[in-house]
């Protein structure tokens, strides 16, 4: 039991740094704040997934607006350009949709939040390793 234990600490002192910290990017959209977390970091080629938070100015939570990511990578020599399309759903406070990434490389995120028929967008860029 003990050598368990031991062997435990030694695991969490080598994977420690890495474990349990999501890739989080937080941007501002007019007056709304948007905390974008990815369970992978850094995010990875395959699925990955998305928990967003939209907060509006006073921080109360946007729990009744449609929410879609659009992930895209531009062409590159020998591969045409690639858009792909989720949308997210609410679980809880937190708008929740899987990614994937085909290719390893610079991908393009838009967030798309419509509500009462206004549309916002958050642009961020992430590295897919
Ligand atoms: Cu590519």
């Amino acid at each position: 039991m003990k050598r368990v234990i031991f062997l435990l600490m030694i695991l969490t002192l080598m994977v420690g740094p890495a474990w349990g910290k999501n890739y989080e990017v937080t941007k501002k959209v007019d007056d709304y704040t948007v905390r974008v977390e990815i369970d992978k970091n850094p995010p990875i080629v395959g699925e990955n997934n998305l928990s967003l938070t939209i907060k509006d100015g006073s921080g109360k939570n946007i729990t009744d607006a449609k929410v879609k990511v659009e992930y895209s990578m531009p062409a590159m020599p020998g591969m045409p350009a690639m858009n792909y399309k989720a949308d997210a759903v609410l679980k809880g406070s937190e708008y929740k949709a899987k990614v994937n990434f085909s290719m390893a490389g610079s991908w393009g995120l838009v967030v798309q939040i419509t509500q009462a028929e206004k549309v916002k967008k958050v642009k961020l860029n992430v590295d897919v390793k």
